[in-house]
């Protein structure tokens, strides 16, 4: 699967085993925890009688660098427990976790001899990536660092917030900049074992040029041949889309932020991520929690487009998980439990719509597994697929697999027989085996974007 976007810079320079297996842990996995953690999460999104913050605090409350380093006296999240953090990643069916080894803040969660602006001259003084590293390591977890390219601390990094009035940009040098971040890097792809992903963010002001990008990209991909690199590393990205307009952008994966695309691509591997509630970084006051039962869907809906799912927590200045996002990263964990094989290592779906849920599918024993995804549980007891020849071969409750169902075809479609009751009002998962791959009858006015839904 080759990209439109992906890989040109860099992968004609570097002697790369193969693309395919660079990616397949990636598209295996459908679904990550990232984590949004740093100095913002002391002030939990209020300043001075304002609440609509997060991680973003120095900008939009407009603090100023001698105020906001005050916060390196208050870092100390004595309750941080790399372990624990990890286990309910993994307890929620997560394969890999994105942590902010820098946002757009400066601040550095690991010991970095590059900077003095880093966990290391707080109170806590622990190597947070370091301790989440080994909790990954034995955990089988991917580690992935976000790593945000605009920094509002370091002296070189151009340009100054507009607001940042006493900031001087005298004797501040951008390459300068470039090659400090390039240590930052380079510390991170050398101290903390075999890297996922890097995710960067913060491409969009003028300073940082498509040939930067590139040059950046070889760079990572010089120090970790296998890593993944978003395409927020050039750019190339549309809007809040994420996705990489045409070109020649480097970058292996498409970013979606907040939202899913109504129609994955065929060809390009991408990644939505979206928080829990409106906050990325811990907000206090946030309390506009999205369902269990929503995010479960979110997740499926997302596989069903043949996309990766990177689901948000922004953990307290104690380093704990806010209530809510452990309960909700539990409830996740159940569905998992039992409905894990309807998302990892499948496919898009190939159908273009279907009223009552999300399909996701797997080639096995040289048919293919259908996963139905029943959303909203039919009246009638009967569930159908229209425009598919192939012949049937068996169905079954996922949750309950010695449960047959009975098949009919009817025309252009196959009818499975349901129980009266959803056994999972959320999504009960149905899988189906046919012969083949799947033989769909393309509606003619729709025949172009089949395989879009
Ligand atoms: O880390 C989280 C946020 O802090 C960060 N990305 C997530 C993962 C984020 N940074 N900025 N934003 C979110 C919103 C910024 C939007 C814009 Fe733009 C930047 C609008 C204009 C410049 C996006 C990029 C749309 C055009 C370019």
């Amino acid at each position: 699967m080759a990209s439109f976007f992906g890989c040109q810079g860099g992968d004609q320079k570097i002697d790369e085993p193969n693309e395919e297996t660079r990616m397949d842990w990636w598209r295996d996995a459908r679904f990550g925890m990232f984590i949004h953690w740093g100095l913002y999460s002391i002030p939990a999104g209020e300043w001075k009688g304002t609440t609509n913050h997060a991680e973003w605090i120095r900008t939009t409350a407009e603090i100023s660098l001698e105020e906001y380093d005050q916060f390196l006296d208050d870092f100390n999240p004595v309750e941080f427990d790399a372990e624990a953090w990890v286990k309910m990643a993994k307890d929620a069916g997560m394969k890999y976790i994105t942590i902010t080894s820098k946002h757009h803040d400066g601040f550095g969660l690991y010991d970095s001899k590059t900077s003095d602006f880093d966990v290391m001259a707080t109170p806590f003084k622990r190597d947070i990536l370091k301790e989440l590293a080994d909790a990954c390591e034995k955990a089988g977890i991917k580690l992935c660092f976000y790593h945000s390219i605009m920094d509002w601390h370091h002296p070189d990094y151009l340009p100054r917030r507009g607001w940042e009035k006493n900031r001087s940009t005298e004797g501040a040098e951008f390459p300068r900049y470039v090659d400090y971040m390039k240590n930052q890097l380079k510390e991170l792809l050398t101290n903390y074992g075999e890297i996922g992903v890097l995710w960067f963010d913060g491409e969009w002001e003028d300073t940082w040029t498509h040939e930067e990008g590139v040059e950046l990209y070889d760079y990572i991909r010089s120090l970790q041949p296998n890593i993944i690199i978003n395409n927020r590393v050039d750019k190339g990205r549309q809007g809040m889309q994420g996705l990489t307009a045409e070109g020649n952008f480097v970058g292996d994966f498409g970013t979606p932020e907040q939202e899913i695309p109504d129609t994955g691509l065929p060809g390009i591997d991408w990644e939505s991520c979206m928080t829990m509630n409106d906050h990325w970084g811990y907000n206090k006051n946030d309390d506009n929690w999205k369902s269990s039962e929503e995010l479960i869907q979110n997740l499926v809906d997302i596989a069903s487009k043949g996309g990766n799912f990177l689901l948000n927590i922004g953990p307290k200045a104690d380093g704990t998980f806010p209530q809510e996002s452990i309960e909700r990263l539990a409830a996740i964990g159940n569905w998992m439990n039992v409905n894990g094989a309807s998302i990892y290592e499948t496919q898009a779906s190939p159908f273009e719509h279907l009223d009552w849920g999300r399909v996701t599918q797997k080639q096995i024993n040289g048919g293919t597994r259908l996963y139905l995804h029943v959303f909203d549980w039919p009246e009638n007891g009967e569930l159908r697929l229209g425009g598919i020849r192939n012949e049937a071969i068996q169905a079954s409750l996922l949750s309950a697999a010695s449960t047959q169902l009975t098949i009919r075809r009817d025309e252009d479609a196959l009818v499975i027989e349901l129980p009266k009751i959803s056994p999972n009002e959320i999504d009960e998962v149905i899988y189906l085996d046919i012969k083949g791959e799947p033989d769909m009858i393309l509606a003619p006015m729709n025949a172009d974007s089949i395989s879009n839904h």
